[in-house]
């Protein structure tokens, strides 16, 4: 009896299911670059690159442990491309008589294999991932019969059952949440050490040639790549958060300064999200670090609840409100999306800066995302398809799991309020509040209406008065009506035409850019 064990690309954890319990002698383990995995959106080319290195390497560490793995490579002349053609080659090549995988993390994926059964005619085992904290079932049972699915109850119910942060069944420190210390904006004298960069390999700089080679119309730059690709990288990404960066991590968790890319955060998603790093062993070094009082409690709780609390939390209602989380547009946005999230040209400093840092990096941090690049889009309008493809091809942390609640629930709202009570709606003041960009902006953050405004400020009152009938009696939000009623006539309808006028600038993006 052989066993074909596939591992995708963000499946890279030495401890995957699929493999546990396997006989070596028996097993053949199948890794594939896959056309249709590289090109179903035309992902930036940092995450290729990063993906398939990591792949690369992964597959040549389980080598050296002595297990059988069948590579099959982008540019082998065979490869018919897709997941489900490499497995049927696999299964002939191999005379394979079952196959055991872990489930996919994107429903599309999850699509493809629920036919392998049949389309091979042989077992087929699809095991739980169990590389998150909270299975699919837990989510499902804290889920079901509650009207409001609030992440901070499911983090609390993840902190008693993880028991990170509690002494004697209760919250350390007496609170569940520290977030009101958490909202400092940048000192100007920020000066945070810098993350740790891994400088491409030979595996990696043959993946960065193929790359250029095949995807070199794609967007980014590839010129800084340093992500790291193995475990052994990530452990070491981690070990540095852990001593530098933590520390002030809940303090500037929100700040954003004009060309600092990192701040205090870790940059640790997109290990996480392959696999090379195990979220809980993640968590547990944040309170070893607070227990040995290395870090402050709002640091580290700041940094687990970001980890238990808003990842699983995204994975546990991706699951839960797909697939109509895709099609979802409860404000029924209709704008397309404007050109300069791909050319970064646009004399808004705030945008500017966090597309170029994403075309840099294939990264932006929280606020950044959404806070700027969200924001604009929601008060904009823009068709929330075409922002989620953005944020798909454009992070190289992002699969569809975590980008598409991020973007469609929390960003643009477009699920009516099942992830967010309110919509993260804010003009320029907040961005100003929490960053330095607006000092040097050629707009005025001041100024309420007219061609020299901030564009954020018009828009959130044009935002709010288009949605009026939707969100006024929502009373995280129905305060702000009052200020509008008793605004002068005058005033309203200057904030109108200037919402009007910075809509009516909007270049739409070429199509092509995010699929062919
Ligand atoms: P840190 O600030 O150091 O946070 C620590 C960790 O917490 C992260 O590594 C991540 O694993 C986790 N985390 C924090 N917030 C979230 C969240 N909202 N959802 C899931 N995990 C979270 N994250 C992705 O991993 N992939 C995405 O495609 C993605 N798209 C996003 C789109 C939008 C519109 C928004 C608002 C957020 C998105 N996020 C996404 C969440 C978050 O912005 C990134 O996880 C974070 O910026 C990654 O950088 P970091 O590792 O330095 O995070
Ligand atoms: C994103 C990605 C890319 C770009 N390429 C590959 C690939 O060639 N082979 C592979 O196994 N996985 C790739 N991935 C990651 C997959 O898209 C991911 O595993 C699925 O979407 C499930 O989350
Ligand atoms: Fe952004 Fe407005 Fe500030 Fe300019 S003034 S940086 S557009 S928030």
């Amino acid at each position: 009896m052989t066993t074909l064990v596939p591992i995708l690309g963000d499946q890279l954890s030495r401890t995957i299911a699929s493999l546990d319990g396997c006989d070596k002698a028996r097993t053949v383990v199948l890794m594939m670059e896959v056309r249709d995995e590289t090109t179903y959106v035309r992902h930036h080319k940092q995450k290729i690159v990063l993906i398939l290195s990591a792949m690369r390497h992964f597959a040549a560490e389980l080598q050296a442990q002595g297990w059988l793995v069948d590579y099959v490579k982008l540019d082998d002349p065979a490869n018919t491309g897709s997941f489900s053609g490499e497995v049927a080659r696999a299964v002939e090549r191999h005379e394979i008589d079952r196959v055991r995988v872990v489930e996919p993390g994107e429903w599309r994926v999850a699509e493809m294999m629920a036919e392998w059964k049949t389309a091979l005619g042989i077992p087929v085992e699809i095991l739980p991932d169990d590389r998150f904290v909270c299975s699919k079932d837990q989510f499902y049972a804290w889920a079901q019969g509650r009207d409001r699915l609030l992440m901070e109850n499911f983090y609390r119910d993840m902190r008693e059952r993880t028991g990170l942060l509690m002494t004697d069944g209760k919250p350390e420190g007496g609170q569940w949440n520290y977030d009101k210390d958490n909202r400092n904006g940048p000192d100007m004298f920020l000066d945070p050490p810098p993350v740790p960069g891994f400088p491409p390999d030979k595996i990696t700089r043959e993946v960065i040639a193929l790359v250029e080679a095949r995807f070199g119309n794609h967007f980014g730059s590839l010129d800084r790549f340093c992500w790291p690709v193995t475990a052994k990288q990530a452990g070491k990404a981690l070990d540095r958060f852990i001593a530098e960066r933590l520390p002030e991590f809940g303090t500037y968790q929100d700040a954003m300064k004009w060309g600092q890319d990192d701040l205090f955060h870790s940059l640790l998603s997109t290990s996480i999200n392959l696999g090379l790093l195990d979220p809980l062993e993640v968590c547990r070094r944040a309170e070893k670090a607070y227990r040995e009082r290395k870090v402050p409690l709002n640091a580290a709780e700041g940094f687990i609840r970001q980890i238990i609390g808003w990842r699983e939390y995204i994975r546990g209602m991706y699951w839960y409100d797909m697939p109509g989380l895709r099609e979802a547009n409860a404000l029924g946005a209709d704008r397309p999306l404007p050109e300069f999230y791909w050319t970064g040209e646009t004399k808004m400093r705030c945008m500017a800066d966090c597309v170029r840092s994403t075309r840099d990096n294939a990264h932006a941090h929280h606020i950044q995302r959404l806070m700027v690049l969200g924001n604009f889009a929601l008060l904009a309008g823009v068709v929330p398809q075409e922002l989620e493809d953005w944020f798909l091809v454009v992070y190289a942390d992002a699969y569809e799991w975590v980008e598409l609640p991020n973007v469609a629930a929390m960003a643009l709202w477009a699920d009516k309020g099942r992830l967010a009570s309110k919509p993260y709606a804010a003009s320029g003041n907040y961005i100003n509040k929490m960053s330095d960009y607006c000092g040097a902006c050629h707009y005025d953050v001041n100024k309420k209406t007219g061609p020299e405004a901030c564009p954020f400020n018009p828009l959130y009152w044009h935002f709010l008065v288009r949605h009026r009938k939707l969100l006024e009696n929502n009373h995280r939000i129905s305060r702000v009506y009052g200020t509008w009623d008793k605004m002068a006539a005058e005033k309203r309808q200057a904030y109108l035409d200037s919402a009007e006028a910075v809509l009516a600038d909007l270049v739409p993006a070429a199509k092509g850019w995010a699929r062919a």
